[in-house]
């Protein structure tokens, strides 16, 4: 009794210890001026396919027609941590993508990012407009915005918020992939401990089992209400704009913020249950207008084969009537 009292005191010693030492801390967005690294290019993106703001990010880029290397950072759903590689944790200490290095300093945050090319790198054009952002892109960019503390915090008021807890039914099907040990790293190494439980628990379960689990399964479902009355409110700004996007034919960050919230509900299997046709058609029509950009490129490059996989794999689960995830995706 008293020797596992010991090795179970020693092993919470030596977890905190190698996480301290090795594992990610909390530090401010924004520009990290003191914290510069090695570079190649002038603008280096570190960022992974599959992420919902790395998405933003690369959009926001490619819009402003700059170019970058690619630096892909693997997640744990596509793999492994790569965000709390020891290199990367000096990009990026919170242990989060992405991340802009630009001339070797390093900016992180998706939203800091996206304001950071927009007000800082904005092209010719803009600057004669004294790089403003229209208040309707601002609201939406602020209501896309995911929170690195707590991003389900704020499911009510931001429609970003609600994007993790519609991922999970996706996120649970690419775990099947994962190893356990990969994930061990993540308990040992990472400063969101709830994050992590919900992937080893999708691991163990399995999608179908853990879409049951009360807690997940009204988490989902909170999200996918608060969703709808987000969608809702969009559809009433799109009405009063000319579009095809939020302020007319002039494409802004608003737009680029909401493209990639669309394309996660499409590939979680959501966006035919919560925005139909019927009832969003200046929505879709707006996601039709984005998909037709030339910057939606850098998604489509970027896009993790295994993502494709999974999504397809999730689809199949959802629409086999005898299956928990059926009745979780029913209309
Ligand atoms: N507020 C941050 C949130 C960053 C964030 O949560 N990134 C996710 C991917 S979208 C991530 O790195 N997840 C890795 C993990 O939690 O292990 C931002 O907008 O950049």
């Amino acid at each position: 009794m008293i020797t596992g009292f010991v090795i179970f005191l020693a092993s919470l010693i030596s977890i905190g210890f190698v996480r301290h030492r090795y594992g990610a801390r909390r530090v401010i967005a924004g520009v990290r001026h003191g914290g510069r690294v090695p570079h190649e290019a002038e603008f280096e993106l570190y960022a992974n396919g599959f992420s919902h703001c790395s998405r933003k990010t690369m959009l926001a880029l490619a819009e402003h027609g700059i170019a970058f290397t690619y630096r892909h950072v693997d997640l744990i759903e596509t793999g492994r941590y790569g965000t709390l590689d020891q290199d990367y944790l000096r990009i990026n200490p919170n242990g989060l993508i992405p991340a802009l290095v630009h001339s070797g300093v390093p900016i992180i945050d998706s939203d800091e990012i996206v304001n950071y090319v927009t007000t800082q790198l904005g092209s010719q054009s803009e600057s004669a407009n004294g790089l403003e952002i229209p208040e309707r892109h601002q609201f939406w960019l602020e209501k896309c915005r995911l929170d690195s503390l707590d991003p389900m915090e704020a499911i009510g008021t931001h429609i970003g918020a609600c994007i993790p807890g519609l991922t999970l039914p996706l996120f649970a099907v690419m775990m099947q992939s994962v190893s356990f040990s990969a994930l061990l790293r993540g308990l040992a190494l990472h400063n969101d401990g709830k994050r992590v439980m919900f992937f080893v628990m999708a691991r163990l379960l399995g999608p179908e089992r853990v879409v049951t689990v009360k807690p997940i399964r009204t988490l989902i479902e909170r999200s996918r209400s608060a969703v709808a009355v987000h969608l809702r409110e969009l559809e009433r700004h799109l009405a009063e704009s000319e579009g095809p996007y939020l302020t007319g034919s002039e494409f802004g960050i608003g737009d680029s913020a909401l493209s990639v919230v669309y394309l996660r509900l499409e590939e979680a299997g959501w966006l035919d249950l919560v925005c139909p046709h019927s009832e969003f058609p200046l929505v879709r029509k707006h996601y039709d207008a984005l998909r037709t950009r030339r910057s939606w490129e850098v998604l489509v490059d970027a896009y993790p084969a295994r993502v494709a996989e999974a999504a397809g794999r999730l689809g199949e689960l959802a629409t086999n009537k005898s299956t928990q995830m059926a009745d979780l995706y029913r209309l």
